[in-house]
């Protein structure tokens, strides 16, 4: 009888397994029945693209490394990009990451599937969350001058929204406010605690920390956020067209992430007036003599953009900033241009960014992967006065 029961059961998981496999057609297919658990994320509302972009990082090393060690039964739900704060032209859009990456690239690092999927794979059409945690942080990471790694539930309301991405058909049963404080991976022991939940979100995602920060787990999946091909494609084209280069890493022109707008109004005393960027734009380009052209990837206002581009050309510099055409904004939005921006920056012979941008580190990091010298990439604006703290070079781990 044992043994009936054991070849009933594993053609039961193998008709399962077929009625959901990759080939199935995904409205066809039973999730509840496949086994398939979901883990959702969403990261703090004001916090912009590229800290978000570590924040997948975060989730997708533990997911993966969930699954080496038998967990190979957990998705991570990819939360679309929905009214981010700086994303102006793309408000009430829910953006798949497939518009910004390359999905393939991105699930051979790490088991994720995009919101649709997983409409699509529900019968109902509704997604039933079992837990939302809140994340929250301890109001004193350090109790008697050590931090140590910890989460309680908390007994108190906290805050959080039930929005889920502006969906509708999104639900939740229960809602835990956590204190959380450690290892990404240690959200575990919170999934364990409800062993039949099959769908789990963690709201403020940027609370826990990296499980392998710099390592080279860490570069993988950073190599594996390869963007999607079509904006690639438009970056080239441009760098090709105004920069006069063809390769990865070009020779002839030195890129600037000058970040300013929210980042320059609460960081007054790290951030340089107009005429102290070109004044250390013009130091630097002293010292690379074959370089004449400048490329400006910034957020600034035109009128801040026109001032800087015009002390550039008066004294001999080809200046160049990417204005997208209507039709690449409404295709792929303030997102779009973002990485746009960032390619062209990663492929300069000489690149300056902004002091603690994420926006910047993330160009950092694409030069890393490129091959790029250090110190051609390490370089930062420095204030008008005052003291100038090195940047951190975080290099890659192959
Ligand atoms: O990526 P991000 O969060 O980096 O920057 P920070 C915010 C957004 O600003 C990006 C736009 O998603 C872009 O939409 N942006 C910034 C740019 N620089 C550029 C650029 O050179 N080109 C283009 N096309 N767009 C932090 C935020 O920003 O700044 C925090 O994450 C907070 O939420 C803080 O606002 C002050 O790390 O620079």
């Amino acid at each position: 009888v044992l043994v009936t029961n054991f070849i009933l059961a594993a053609a039961q998981i193998s008709a399962v397994t077929e009625y959901c496999g990759v080939n199935s057609k995904s409205s066809d297919c039973k999730l509840e029945d496949s086994g398939i658990k979901y883990l959702f994320y969403d990261v703090n509302p004001p916090e912009g693209f590229n800290l978000r972009r570590d924040v997948y990082m975060r989730f997708a090393i533990m997911l993966s490394e969930a699954h080496k060690r038998g967990k190979s039964n957990w998705k991570l739900v990819l939360p679309p990009w929905y009214n981010l704060y700086h994303w102006k032209s793309d408000r009430g859009v829910k953006k798949p990451w497939s518009k910004l990456f390359e999905l393939d690239a991105l699930k051979s690092f790490a088991p994720v599937v995009e919101m649709h999927e997983v409409f699509n794979n529900t019968k109902s059409k509704v997604v039933e969350l079992d837990t939302l945690y809140v994340l929250e942080n301890f109001e004193d990471a350090f109790e008697n001058g050590v931090f140590t790694e910890k989460w309680e539930i908390s007994r108190g309301t906290c805050e959080h929204s039930t929005k889920f991405w502006g969906y509708k058909n999104i639900t939740v049963k229960e809602i835990l406010c956590v204190k959380f404080q450690g290892k990404i991976s240690k959200l575990w022991e919170l999934i364990s605690q409800h062993p039949h939940d099959t769908k789990v979100m963690f709201a403020h995602g940027e609370i826990p920390l990296h499980d392998t920060y710099g390592t080279k787990t860490y570069w993988d999946c950073r190599k594996s956020m390869k963007f999607n091909k079509k904006l690639v494609k438009i970056a080239k084209k441009y760098i090709s067209e105004h920069l006069n280069c063809e390769s990865k890493k070009c020779k002839n022109y030195l890129s600037v992430h000058w970040r300013r707008q929210d980042f320059a109004r609460s960081r007054g005393n790290e951030v340089p007036s107009i005429s102290g960027t070109v004044k250390q734009i013009l130091k630097t380009l002293k010292k690379l003599p074959d370089i004449t052209t400048v490329f400006i990837a910034t957020d600034a206002s035109m009128s801040e953009l026109n001032k800087l581009e015009k002390e550039l050309t008066d004294v001999g510099y080809e200046t160049h900033f990417f204005l997208p055409s209507p039709t690449i904004t409404d295709e792929y939005g303030d997102g779009g241009i973002a990485i746009i921006d960032q390619i062209v920056c990663s492929r300069a012979a000489y690149f300056i960014g902004t002091h603690e941008s994420t926006f910047t580190y993330r160009i950092q990091e694409e030069r890393e992967i490129l091959g790029f010298k250090s110190d051609t990439t390490f370089n930062r604006l420095c204030p008008d006065t005052g003291l100038c703290e090195e940047p951190s070079k975080w290099t890659i781990i192959n």
